[in-house]
């Protein structure tokens, strides 16, 4: 299985970090992201959206992060991530979903003033957007503090959902900081 990818992408993360769990082994493809490496037509021809991940097994290529992680695991034959019966499942794919539709958009608003923008030279951020990205990250991570209560983990055991929010570095630290955690949030500068 191979993996069209940048290391520090969140996305390509949690898809790269779900493999070494289950023991998939990945061919990871580096793709030069900032310097149009994913809108190339040959990458374009793989994934129209050109973004990365991408993941290619065999002649079927995949993009979207969270729908990686369902078809490794299942690949792994890993029922216990990736849960089938309707009601684990749907848990499953409420917090998949509310990441690609809600918190990581978000986030990705910020990053991409604060960081993107930086490294791929493209001026100076822009503070009005920061600033609505940053008021947006709170009222979601809001949502997910109050779910998860004393949970450990988002479904209650271990699940690819979890993976799928793992990579924004203040869910990790949550549980170090405690719930005062994502009140402490301050984005990359
Ligand atoms: N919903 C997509 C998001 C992918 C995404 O936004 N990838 C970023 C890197 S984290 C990207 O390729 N951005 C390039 C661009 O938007 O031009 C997923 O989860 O795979």
């Amino acid at each position: 299985m191979k993996v069209y990818q940048l290391t520090f992408s969140p996305a390509c993360q949690k898809v790269v970090a779900l493999a070494h769990e289950v023991g998939v082994p990945l061919a990871l493809v580096a793709v030069e992201l900032f310097k149009g490496g994913a809108r190339t037509p040959a990458m374009l021809a793989k994934n129209p959206n050109g973004k990365v991940p991408i993941l290619e097994d065999g002649d079927f290529v995949l993009w979207e992060s969270a729908a990686m992680l369902a078809y490794i695991a299942a690949k792994a034959r890993r029922v216990d991530l990736a849960p089938t019966t309707p009601r684990e499942r749907a848990e499953v794919d409420r917090w998949t979903s509310w990441e690609g539709a809600h918190f990581g958009p978000a986030i990705r608003k910020v990053a991409f003033e604060r960081v993107v923008k930086k490294l791929a030279g493209l001026g100076a951020p822009d503070e009005a957007v920061v600033k609505t990205g940053i008021e947006e990250f709170a009222a979601r991570a809001s949502v997910l503090e109050q779910s998860l209560g004393a949970k450990e983990y988002v479904c209650g055991r271990l699940t690819i959902a979890d993976f799928d929010l793992a990579p924004y570095p203040r869910v990790r630290d949550r549980r170090v900081r405690g719930p005062g955690g994502w009140r402490a949030f301050q984005p990359a500068r």
